[in-house]
């Protein structure tokens, strides 16, 4: 299929900062949708890849767009001048200490504002919390452009919604908030993603309502996650498997939506957008203590499988000097290579801290993998930890693990058939099960 080559016209050119799970998706769809798409990224080596149309994301999805259509790349911040639209979507970590790190968009801000030109609109996708684009952003667009918000020049926030992996919901099909500095900006970013996006757009009354949307979605989610976790520490004491509770609530067809325990939360989004709230909230004086228990309680979780994994090898006579754990996934979800805020890195530094022989294993995170296949994961383990549940790691069975002698399990996303594992005398422990 012949690629889709829009011509360059400077209303209808787009300028996309930022080329990873974020931007790279939206380049795509404009220059679908017959946008001139200047992709702006830093890796010189991401952006050859992605001018040949080869994708740097492991994503199927992406990688036959990518074949489909031509996006110009560059590291040079000052083809923005070149667009109508300029949207920054680059990464809003936290670093160490969980302190939101907002230098990817304090940078982009400050390079583009030194190419801006009148009656451009730059619109952020990157997450932030409340009050970041008028107090961060606008200030420094303005000084290095010299221009005025709003007079001279539109500022909005969209904030992505993208899940990594999923192929039901895209940037395509989601739907979306936007928020505007002004009802000028509004408009133009409503019109923007309307010809874009093939879901309802909803205008909300100001940017930072549209900034709030999506700190207070993940945070819900955050919380939601937290609130299982919770209960699965509470109802093992008692003997009560809390996945089957979960379902049984699930039946209720209203005011229930079912959340899972795991042995961790990771991600760029669920495990890190809840401290950008807590952090500006903060400053305005406000304590979300209840944001901050739920995230002591996920972060805790990673160290829960190691106390479920001391119990299962008590049970075989066994402790964690004595033997070789075997981990089993990096990423921080099913079938994906993405490892941000994996919480597997948590439960291997208290391995190591804990003086445990471990070996790791992620067929789709080979580079960090202390072993080339399962099989040779499972030869060298006596216990396994299974963090990651890729489909790869279905076809783990209790006659596969008794032939490797594998004496233990800790299954960290629920998803082995505990009966089974019991009868074959493995000692099992799920999380809240
Ligand atoms: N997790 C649980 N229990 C659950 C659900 C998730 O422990 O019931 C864990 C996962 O294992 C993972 C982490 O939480 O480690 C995050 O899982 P996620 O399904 O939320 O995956 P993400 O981080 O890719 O979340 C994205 C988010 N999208 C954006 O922020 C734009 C999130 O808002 C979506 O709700 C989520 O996809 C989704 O619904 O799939």
């Amino acid at each position: 299929m012949p690629k889709v080559r829009p011509r360059r016209r400077p209303s209808r050119t787009l300028a996309v900062v930022g080329l990873g799970y974020v931007g790279l998706p939206l380049a795509c769809l404009a220059a679908e949708k017959g946008w001139y798409v200047i992709g702006i990224g830093r890796d010189r080596k991401k952006l050859s890849q992605i001018a040949r149309g080869i994708s740097p994301i492991k994503d199927p999805g992406l990688q036959r767009w990518l074949r489909r259509v031509a996006i110009e790349t560059t590291d040079d911040l000052a083809l923005v001048q070149r667009a109508s639209v300029i949207a920054i979507c680059v990464p809003t970590p936290v670093d160490e200490h969980n302190t939101p790190d907002f230098s990817a968009v304090k940078n982009a801000a400050r390079g583009i504002g030194r190419s801006l030109r009148r009656g451009q609109l730059v619109i952020v996708e990157s997450t932030v919390s409340p009050g970041a684009c008028q107090e961060i952003v606008r200030p420094l667009l303005e000084r290095s452009s010299g221009l005025r918000a709003g007079r001279d020049f539109s500022l909005a926030h969209c904030p992505e919604r993208i899940d990594p992996g999923s192929t039901d919901w895209t940037v395509r099909n989601i739907p979306r908030v936007v928020g505007g500095i002004d009802p000028v900006s509004l408009r133009k970013a409503m019109i923007f993603y309307r010809n874009l996006i093939e879901a309802p757009i909803r205008a909300m009354h100001s940017i930072q309502e549209a900034e709030a949307v999506k700190i207070l979605e993940n945070s819900f989610r955050d919380v939601n996650i937290a609130f299982v976790n919770e209960i699965a520490r509470s109802f093992e004491r008692m003997g009560i498997d809390t996945v089957d509770v979960i379902r049984g609530a699930a039946t209720k067809p209203f005011a229930f939506l079912p959340h899972y325990p795991s042995a961790g939360v990771g991600g760029h989004c669920i495990p890190v957008d809840p401290y950008y709230l807590i952090e500006r909230a903060r400053k305005g004086g406000f304590d979300h203590a209840f944001l901050k228990l739920a995230r002591r309680i996920n972060n805790s979780m990673p160290g829960h499988a190691i106390e479920r994994l001391k119990q299962a090898l008590r049970e075989q006579r066994l402790n964690l000097r004595n033997v070789t754990v075997g981990v089993l996934g990096l990423a921080y979800k099913k079938n994906i290579s993405d490892t941000r805020e994996s919480p597997t890195y948590s439960l291997l530094a208290q391995l190591k801290g804990l003086g445990a022989d471990y070996e790791v294993f992620d067929p789709r995170v080979r580079t960090e993998s202390t072993v080339d296949s399962l099989e040779h994961l499972l030869d060298r383990s006596d216990a396994l930890v299974l963090m990651t549940d890729h489909d790869e790691f279905m076809k783990i069975t209790p006659q596969l693990l008794t032939r490797h002698r594998v004496k233990a399990v800790v299954d960290g996303k629920n998803v082995f058939d505990k009966q089974r594992m019991t009868r074959a005398r493995i000692a099992y422990r799920g999380i809240g099960r």
